[in-house]
Formats: structure tokens, sequence, C-alpha cells
């Protein structure tokens, strides 16, 4: 396999391509392809999504289907990466919090988490705190993130994060959004990050990871 099926690799997964996708990625393994060259190829179409998503190029529908062709190319993958050593150097616990039960948008978070090659425990909707905080804990968690759609289920935000810090959780970062969640709510109940929807949710969490 060369360059140029690498890059039809990475095209196939931002058009949704599942089939061509599964099958270029098997092809890459057969061809004994650099595992970290094909997460490199997967994840370059997962930032490109991430960004056209975020530029209003595409919308909700696309970003699923192309979410959808990199988690069936990655399944392939993930023997490969294990048996190479090559773990995700992150881990992220997501869940939408207590009371509420909207779930969309904190999987396409997950999503494009996972698509950034994190680690992603997702724990669900409705989440209580000590959920979160297990879960943290159990995984050695790097990240938190927290999702409400509704006012409220917004102090539920407060309440967790409360948890988290009183959990003494060294060097978690929590970063919290939702459509009714703003920067300044971040700053008021003292998260570490705000992200406006998926895509910018990759950015921030690269961005606390790095600090
Ligand atoms: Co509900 N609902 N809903 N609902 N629902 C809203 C949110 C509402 C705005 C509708 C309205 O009145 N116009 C309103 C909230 C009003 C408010 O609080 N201000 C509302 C209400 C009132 C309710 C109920 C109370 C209705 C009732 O029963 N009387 C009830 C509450 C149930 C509960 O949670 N306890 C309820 C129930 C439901 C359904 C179960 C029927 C269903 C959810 C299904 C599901 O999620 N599995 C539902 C839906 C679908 C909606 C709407 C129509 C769509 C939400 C959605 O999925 N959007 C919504 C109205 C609307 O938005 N048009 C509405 C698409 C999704 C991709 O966007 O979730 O914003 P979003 O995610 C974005 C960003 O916000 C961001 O990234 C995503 C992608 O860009 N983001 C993050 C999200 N989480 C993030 C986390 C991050 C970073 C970014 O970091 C961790």
């Amino acid at each position: 396999m060369d360059a140029a099926m690498l890059n039809q690799l990475t095209a196939a997964i931002k058009s949704g391509n599942r089939k061509l996708a599964t099958t270029l990625t098997s092809q890459a393994i057969a061809d004994a392809v650099n595992a970290q060259v094909i997460l490199d190829a997967m994840v370059a179409a997962m930032d490109d999504v991430g960004r056209r998503f975020k530029n209003n190029e595409i919308f909700v529908p696309e970003m699923l289907i192309a979410a959808r062709a990199m988690k069936e190319a990655m399944a392939l993958l993930e023997p490969v990466l294990v048996k190479a050593g090559i773990r995700p150097h992150h881990t992220a616990v997501v869940g939408t919090v207590q009371g509420d039960l909207h779930d969309i948008g904190k999987n396409l978070v997950a999503m494009m988490w996972k698509g950034a090659n994190f680690n992603v425990i997702d724990l669900g909707a409705n989440v209580p705190p000590e959920k979160f905080v297990a879960a943290a804990g159990e995984h050695h968690a790097h990240l938190i993130g927290l999702s409400a759609l509704l006012t409220t289920t917004m102090p539920a935000m407060k309440t967790t994060l409360d948890a988290v810090r009183a959990a003494g959780l060294a060097g978690v970062k929590v970063v919290i959004g939702g459509a009714p969640v703003t920067q300044a709510y971040a700053d008021e109940i003292g998260a570490d990050a705000y992200a406006a929807e998926a895509a910018s949710a990759v950015e921030v969490a690269r961005k606390l990871v790095a600090a």
C-alpha cells in the first residue's frame, strides 16, 4: 500500500464510505503498513470532519456517518495497535450529567474524541457525580467531559465538578458543553474548559492534556 492509498483511506472515512474504509484498512494491515501510520490517516480524516463541522460545511448526519466509518475501520486496526503496543496516550470519561437524558451531542463529542485517538469511557446519560468520580479514578482519566442540554441540569455540572475536586483526582481536567452552556458558566463554576461543539471539544481536549 502506498501513500495514495492511505489518502484514499482518509477520504473514505471523511465521506463515511464504510465499505471502502474497511477494505483499505484490511489491505493496509495485510500489507504490514505501520499501525501508527494507518491510525494517523484515520485521525486526519476525523480532524477534517471536525473542522468542516465547525465551519458549518457539514452537519450532524455527515459527522455521524464519518464517525461510523471510523469506528468500523478502527475495530479492524485495534488488535494490530494493541499488538504493536500502541495505545491512546490519554483517557477521557464522558457523560451527560444527572437528571439529563439528552445524549446525541455527548455521543458526537465521544466519537470525535475517539477519532482523535483518546481512550473514551462513555458513561451514558443521567450520570450521577459519584459515577464520574469512580470512573475517572478507575481508568486514571486525564479528562472528564460533562454534557447538559437542560438549563435545569446545568447545576448538576457544578455538583459533579465539586465532587471531582473533593475526590482529589489530581490533574484531571473537566470540560463542559451542551446547548445552554457557555464559557461564562464554565468560568462561574470553575471548569477547566468549555467547548461549544464537538470539533472544538477535540481542540480543547488536546490543549488540556498537553498543558
Ligand atoms: Co429535549 N429539550 N427534552 N429531548 N430536546 C431540548 C434540549 C429543548 C431545547 C427543546 C425546546 O424546548 N426547544 C428543551 C430544553 C429547554 C431548556 O432547558 N432550556 C428540551 C426539553 C424541555 C426536554 C424535556 C424536559 C421535555 C419534556 O419532557 N417536557 C425532556 C427532558 C428529559 C430529560 O433529559 N430529563 C426532553 C426530552 C428529550 C428527548 C428524550 C425526547 C430527546 C433526547 C433524545 C436523546 O438525546 N437521546 C430530546 C431532544 C432530541 C431534544 C432536541 C430536539 C434536540 C437535542 C439534540 O440532540 N440536538 C432539543 C431541541 C433542539 O436542540 N432543537 C431539546 C442535536 C445535538 C447534536 O446538539 O446536544 O446541542 P447538542 O450537542 C452539540 C453541542 O451542544 C455540543 O456539541 C454537540 C455537537 O456540536 N455539546 C458539547 C454537547 N455536549 C457537549 C459536551 C462537551 C462539549 C460540547 O464537552 C464535554
